[in-house]
């Protein structure tokens, strides 16, 4: 069952997480008390999930590359905590929990934050498994996608364009880099770390663009349709901040559309891999049908 294979992913992911932040330095335990509320404070684990799935797919111990899959949840979760300052959307709640600004200062945030983002390359420099260049292209596709031309560059381009309507064309530019990114570095990473061959490598690499696309409308539409105890946070923020979404620009039935086609691309670039994608396939129609 799909639904038990995600449950002991998250629960794995989650054991693992809970490992890694700790310091033997009375001073700095403030820092790490807010880093750890945020990362351990639950949320999909979506990013690590998907690369566990394809290195499981290529006949890898997901175990043996840990510090990569921890690294994954480390950055995704300091871009939640900066997300959420007043600087930025300013949200009051995250993950059903007040958001890190909220408990901890602004402060406090900034720098949890800026501790996730920079443990997670440490982290990943220390596993035993990957061969020197596995690493270095691990790592190299990792800072680029969390970086300007990835995820931090959509934020930028977000934040830019607050109370404008933006075209279709550059929302999927926005979101490529805003979520997408990370989305692709997380298949990527399985398949450097798990040495897949190119047609495996090229096949994989569509179906994560799709699922980071159709990721970003379902998002676009759970922030319309969703309740604060599914989503955990405040919906209506793209609303509130005048956001062009693809519900504001297509209307939510097209949206739901767009959302089912970009699914069916999903499915239709794993049609020619040679293994196993079950899982894979499995996360396109969860992706499609979650409520938070
Ligand atoms: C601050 C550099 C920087 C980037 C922030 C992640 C992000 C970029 C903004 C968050 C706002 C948002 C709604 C982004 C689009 C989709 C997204 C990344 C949602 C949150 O990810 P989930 O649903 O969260 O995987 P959980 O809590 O499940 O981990």
């Amino acid at each position: 069952m799909f639904k038990d294979y995600l449950a002991s992913s998250k629960q794995t992911i989650e054991q693992l997480l809970s490992q890694v932040l700790t310091s033997p330095n009375q001073e700095f335990k403030p820092l790490y008390e807010s880093m750890n509320y945020s990362l351990m404070q639950g949320g999909k684990r979506i990013r690590p999930i998907l690369s566990k799935a394809v290195l499981e797919m290529l006949h890898k111990n997901p175990a043996d590359y840990k510090e990569f899959l921890c690294a994954m949840e480390c950055i995704h979760t300091y871009s939640l905590v900066h997300d959420d300052l007043p600087a930025m959307d300013n949200d009051d709640y995250r993950r059903g929990n007040l958001t890190n600004h909220k408990v901890y200062g602004e402060g406090m945030a900034i720098l949890a934050g800026d501790g996730l983002l920079t443990y997670a390359f440490q982290l990943m420099t220390e596993n035993k498994t990957a061969t020197p260049q596995q690493k270095i292209d691990a790592i190299q596709c990792v800072a680029a996608a969390a970086g300007p031309e990835g995820m931090v560059g959509g934020q930028a381009f977000d934040m830019l364009s607050e109370d404008n309507h933006i075209p279709l064309e550059e929302l999927k530019v926005l979101h490529s880099g805003k979520t997408g990114a990370l989305f692709n570095a997380s298949v990527k990473l399985g398949l450097i770390l798990g040495s897949a061959n190119s047609a495996t490598t090229s096949a994989l690499m569509k179906y994560s663009n799709c699922l980071g696309l159709l990721f970003q409308i379902i998002d676009d539409i759970l922030d319309v349709t969703g309740t604060i105890e599914e989503l955990g946070k405040t919906p209506g923020s793209d609303i509130r901040q005048h956001k062009s979404t693809y519900v504001s620009l297509l209307g939510l039935e097209s949206a739901k559309n767009q959302a089912t086609l970009v699914g069916q691309q999903a499915h239709d670039a794993l049609d020619s891999i040679s293994y196993d994608t079950s899982i894979l396939s499995a996360l396109i129609d969860y992706l499609l049908e979650r409520t938070n």
